[in-house]
């Protein structure tokens, strides 16, 4: 029987090049984001090679995400694979100057956001004692850089959050694992730099990891078989070696 898929964060780089290949192998898919034009899009494209669903929800509001995931016609109701992937950075500042604003945002959607996704999607995997749970983290989830206090907290809580599903859903048979990338090139610099310039030197000087190559190692890790999980993987660009080196060639 076909697999149905949620995946946050689906109208952008790495959530939709998930998308993507999903929808290659004909997985069913619902899709989730903020942008209702891009989710339309996305939407039209893929259901060509599959069923989609698209949800439009902040993941920072409770009741919009209990509310969304309940409004999901029977048909993609049975959720098997869940794909924790929207969030974002927001600033990059010392602790003595980032904003109250731009904390709240990366811990409210990193973070809280998560959970709340989690919990909705969670009673289903319970009583079908089967699924999977792929939080994206990242290497920040590993190592702190130098301004990138709250963010790598967040990333870190994801971490954890992720070890912590993974013992308490082990009795029902649920796998549960962490996908943790290094420099990725989408929109995430425009996000942390909110449209500054600066986001374009992120990713100039060496070749970054595309959101392809993480939608292909996501769905390497949601196609082992049933006695094999990848709980926690991390992946760089070769030009990176941490958090703070990356061999650019300027
Ligand atoms: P993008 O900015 O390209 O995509 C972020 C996605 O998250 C968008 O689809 C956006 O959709 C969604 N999103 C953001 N805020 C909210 C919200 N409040 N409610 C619902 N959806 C939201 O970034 P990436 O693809 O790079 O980021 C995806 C994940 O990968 C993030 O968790 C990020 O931390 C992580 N990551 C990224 C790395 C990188 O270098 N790019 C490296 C390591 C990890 P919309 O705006 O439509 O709501
Ligand atoms: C994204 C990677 O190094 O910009 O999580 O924090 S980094």
């Amino acid at each position: 029987m076909k697999k149905t898929a949620l995946i946050t964060g689906a109208t952008s780089g790495i959530g939709r090049a998930t998308a993507h290949e999903f929808a290659k192998h004909g997985i069913n898919l619902i899709l989730c984001g903020r942008r209702q034009e891009r989710l339309d899009t996305i939407e039209k494209a893929l259901s060509k090679q599959t069923n989609v669903h698209t949800l439009n929800f902040d993941v920072r509001d409770k009741k919009a995400t209990f509310n969304a995931m309940e409004s999901l016609p029977e048909a993609f109701k049975n959720i098997d694979i869940l794909i924790n992937n929207a969030g974002n950075a927001h600033g990059l500042d010392p602790i003595e100057s980032g904003t109250l604003e731009d904390w709240d945002a990366m811990i409210d959607i990193n973070v809280k956001g998560l959970l709340y996704v989690s919990k909705a999607v969670i009673p289903i995997m319970t009583k079908n004692k089967s699924g999977h749970i792929i939080n994206i983290g990242s290497s920040a989830g590993k190592e702190v850089y130098p301004k990138g206090n709250v963010y790598c907290g967040s990333k870190h809580a994801v971490l954890a959050i992720t070890e912590g599903m993974r013992i308490d859903l082990n009795p029902y048979g649920i796998k549960v694992g962490a996908i943790n990338p290094g420099l990725v090139e989408t929109e995430f610099s425009q996000v942390r730099f909110k449209g500054d310039a600066i986001a374009d030197n992120v990713y100039k000087g060496y070749k970054a990891l595309q959101p392809e190559d993480i939608a292909d190692i996501i769905y390497f890790a949601i196609t082992r078989p049933p006695h094999v999980n990848i709980a926690d993987l991390l992946v760089f660009p070769t030009a990176q070696a941490s958090s703070t080196i990356v061999k650019k060639e300027l």
